[in-house]
């Protein structure tokens, strides 16, 4: 290989280097909200605080909900009077997810729930061992419930044809598919899709707050997100979105799409179909809201539209022959039935299901809530992250 003869090309290469670098320095040294290398911070925090923040207002002194139980309080003269909402803090596990629920909940106490004092309902399908009772009792603040799941809420109903569904799991496990041979995920997400809202135990509550053994939450929420929710008309609030595995839901869209043909009232006027589809609704793009986190509203998934719509689903069978998730059940369901300005986005609460972390973006919103985990590293906008069609979606 013959070496670049030198004289050719020093001049031009020199005066552009030159150029670029006399204009990198100009653009680095503009102070401008619009510059987005204007400081090392707006590197690590891409964002300014988001119109769509849940507003300062809301993180009011917790005081005012005044004892466990109470649902009054004295007003303070210019405040806001602030109620516990109606809800629970929510958890699905087995006995042997002992250690890492323990661990959940504990954080959940100590980021959030020490000063509110929402109850926590646990549910599995076995009774809950002593341990088990013990070992979060130990760790919670308020009233806890342990409940056991009947039968027909759980199992794989009687009509599924068991011969099919055997051969189709067989065939995802052959493939590699995760959870793809697993009988019992499937029953969980069944149960997780239609069934867990009408539990005797969370049956006079409204809200939820899903948590899953072994998560973290890396900021502390000095705010109610129950009553931002109530306040504001939210059906749905999410931390993480992401694509689902095509091989595990053949079939849902076009399932969806005969559900919507025949019922099109239940289509939201302002539904977020557009984050669902990049082609008004002819292809499922599989973005879908990760519901290991979930704060939502069970009078939705109790009303006519998702009850319609989950019953359809059922029917077809596709969380037996397939492995249809609650997640891309419930996201469908709250985009297309809630639509998109009934659902939040909350980027002020730092959350980590392994592999993924959702850390907020901006900078205030980190310091406020001594958030532990680090910016940079947010699945925000990794590239198999849905958050920039959601940013579409709110405008952004
Ligand atoms: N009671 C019970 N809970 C389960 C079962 N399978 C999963 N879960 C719970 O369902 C949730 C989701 O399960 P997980 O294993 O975390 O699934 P992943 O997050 O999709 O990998 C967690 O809260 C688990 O504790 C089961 O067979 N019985
Ligand atoms: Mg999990």
């Amino acid at each position: 290989m013959s070496p670049i003869p030198r004289t050719r090309f020093s001049r031009p290469v020199l005066i552009v280097v030159f150029v670029s670098i006399a204009l990198l320095s100009i653009f680095l040294i503009t102070p401008h909200p619009y510059n987005p290398v204007s400081s090392v911070s707006s590197l690590i925090f891409p964002h300014t605080n988001s119109p769509h923040a849940v507003p300062q207002s809301y993180y009011d002194d917790p005081e005012p909900y005044g004892t466990i139980g109470a649902d009054t309080s004295t007003p303070t003269p210019g405040q806001p009077i602030r109620r516990r909402a109606n809800a629970t803090l929510l958890m699905l596990a087995r006995n042997s997810d002992v250690d890492e629920a323990a661990r959940s909940v504990r954080e959940m106490e100590d980021r959030f729930n020490h000063k509110y004092g929402y109850p926590w309902v646990f549910l599995n399908e076995q009774p809950f061992s002593d341990d088990f009772k013990r070992r979060v009792s130990n760790v919670v603040s308020g009233p806890v419930h342990f409940g056991q799941i009947p039968e027909e809420h759980w199992y794989q109903p009687s009509w599924i044809n068991e011969t099919r569904a055997t051969e189709e799991r067989d065939k995802m496990e052959e493939e590699g598919v995760i959870y793809g041979g697993s009988l019992s995920y499937r029953n969980m997400c069944r149960f997780n899709s239609g069934f867990f809202y009408r539990h005797p135990l969370v049956q006079n509550f409204r809200y939820y707050w899903r948590v899953e053994p072994g998560v973290h939450f890396r900021c502390d929420v000095n705010f109610d997100p129950f009553a931002y929710m109530h306040e504001n008309n939210k059906t749905y609030g999410f931390t993480i979105t992401m694509y689902e595995f095509q091989r595990t839901i053949e079939t849902l869209w076009s399932t969806v799409q005969d559900f919507i043909t025949e019922h099109p009232e239940y289509v939201a006027v302002n539904s977020a179909m557009n984050f669902l589809s990049d082609n008004g609704g002819t292809d499922y793009n599989l973005c879908h809201f990760w519901s290991n986190f979930e704060i939502a509203d069970m009078d939705f998934w109790r009303g006519e539209a998702y009850t319609a719509f989950f019953d359809y689903l059922d029917s077809h069978g596709g969380f037996y022959y397939e492995r249809w998730g609650d997640a891309p059940v419930h996201s469908i369901g709250a985009a297309l039935f809630a639509g998109k300005d009934r659902i939040q986005f909350f980027r002020e609460i730092g959350y980590e299901h392994a592999p993924y972390t959702h850390c907020p973006a901006e900078e205030d919103l980190w310091k406020q809530g001594r958030c532990s985990c680090e910016p940079s590293q947010s699945f925000d906008y990794d590239g198999y992250s849905c958050l920039p069609r959601w940013d579409r979606i709110e405008g952004r």
